[in-house]
């Protein structure tokens, strides 16, 4: 299939180089949700009546909130109304395939019962259970993967895990070394060994991670050698993944596996007055688009204090679900696109046990004149039909490829998916 070069081939090729086994699960999932739940939902971007403009997991940081006056935020920390099923299966319900959480973020707040700090959730609110334990429950119950986010620098509540993200309490004071050995390095093998299989360890953020440092954590990972790992871990490590972070990279990143993570809003913790929500169909299409170019799209959440899912995100993952009920074929273990530009959408590929491949061709400009070009095709094409509703169309090769006939109006408004059955790869 050509000239929308690379062909398919080739670019099937360059996957391959990349997909081991144990990446297999990884790279069929194509859609992952990323969950920022912690103590700074709380405050949820407002300190002393002020509204901090910046990300909500944030705040502390940009408020310079001294440590004592952020870890009183976690007496209010009761999220009895959280539902880990719920979330699992809502998360189920729009097609995602794996889930991570943040365990602990810049705040240093441990979401699981810790022993190596107990700046976390058992000890210091009133809530005192285990929310990742629940949610590993959960996840194992309806066969969800669940990965940790940890960020293992940039930690302003254990002394010395803020040494260059930043200081402004001398209750910060310390060594990131001694923090390392202290705090971090265990609270990993706590993530790593209490909660059951982990998918994805999700690192953030690579500040002071020199290679020494790192050699001491990548150790604590070979007897979990299926974990995927990203590539924020610092000292050099390079991880299965490298994380975009809220763009999808114009033409993907060749010869790498990648995720691009993204907020539904403008923050990845909760804030109550961010209602800068990205529409459904934007965040379909960016799903599509991202298969398009052979990596994952793990969408982040930002659950409230109490638990609940804020309803706009409810909403959208609802939407999420109704397109991936029927079109979900164009997602899960497809390859990227084989041509370069098309004017009116994306196009993912499978091939299919008997020589012919799948073209996905998701519509989201649908053509004035009844007529989709599939420019550049040399292949035969066997079969065309809506996705949705498996409604045969029309074909015909044109001077520069492939013409389908379709509907006058677009049945879908988010993406119109139509299967283009050609021979041959
Ligand atoms: O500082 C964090 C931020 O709060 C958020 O967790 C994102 C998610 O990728 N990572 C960091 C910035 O790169």
């Amino acid at each position: 299939a050509g000239p929308g070069k690379p062909s398919p081939k080739k670019i099937m090729n360059k996957h391959a180089l990349v997909v081991t086994n144990r990446m297999e699960w990884w790279n069929k999932a194509r859609f992952g949700m990323f969950i920022h739940w912690g103590v700074y939902s709380v405050p949820a971007g407002v300190y002393e009546g002020k509204k901090y403009p910046g990300l909500g997991e944030w705040l502390m940081h940009d408020a310079k909130i001294p440590v004592d006056t952020y870890q009183a935020y976690a007496k209010d920390f009761n999220p009895t109304k959280y539902n880990p099923e719920q979330w699992v299966l809502m998360a189920k319900d729009a097609g995602v395939k794996y889930i991570v959480i943040t365990t602990k973020h810049h705040d240093g707040f441990a979401m699981f019962d810790s022993k190596a700090s107990d700046w976390n959730i058992v000890k210091r609110t009133p809530y005192g259970k285990d929310v990742i334990k629940m949610l590993a429950d959960a996840c194992r119950k309806y066969g969800m993967k669940l990965g940790f986010y940890y960020s293992q620098a940039n930690d302003w509540n254990n002394p010395g895990g803020a040494a260059a993200g930043g200081h402004w309490d001398k209750k910060q004071d310390g060594s990131f070394d001694e923090y390392l050995d202290k705090v971090a390095i265990p609270q990993i093998k706590e993530i790593l060994n209490n909660y059951g299989d982990v998918a994805e360890l999700w690192w953030d953020v690579p500040t002071d991670m020199t290679k020494e440092r790192a050699a001491k954590i990548t150790p604590l990972l070979a007897a979990h050698p299926e974990i995927v790992t990203n590539n924020r871990l610092g000292g050099g490590v390079q991880g299965d993944l490298e994380t975009p972070e809220q763009y999808i990279p114009a033409t993907g990143i060749p010869g790498r596996n990648w995720e691009t993570c993204m907020t539904m809003n403008d923050t990845w913790g909760y804030k109550t007055y961010d209602d800068h929500w990205k529409s459904s169909q934007t965040l379909i299409r960016n799903l599509v688009d991202i298969a398009s170019k052979g990596g994952n799209y793990l969408l982040n959440i930002g659950p409230k204090p109490t638990g609940e899912v804020p309803e706009p995100i409810v909403d959208r993952m609802k939407d999420i679900g109704a397109w991936m009920k029927v079109n979900s074929e164009a997602i899960y273990a497809t390859t990227a696109s084989p041509f370069r530009k098309l004017t009116w959408g994306r196009c993912t590929t499978k091939e299919t046990p008997d020589g012919t491949t799948a073209l996905y061709l998701s519509v989201f400009d649908w053509p004035a004149n009844g007529q989709l070009s599939v420019p550049g095709l040399k292949n035969a094409a066997k079969s065309a039909t809506l996705l949705a509703n498996g409604t045969a169309l029309k074909f015909k090769k044109v001077a520069d490829g492939l013409s389908v006939d379709v509907p006058a109006n677009a049945p879908d408004a988010n993406a119109t998916v139509i299967k283009l059955i050609i021979k041959g790869k």
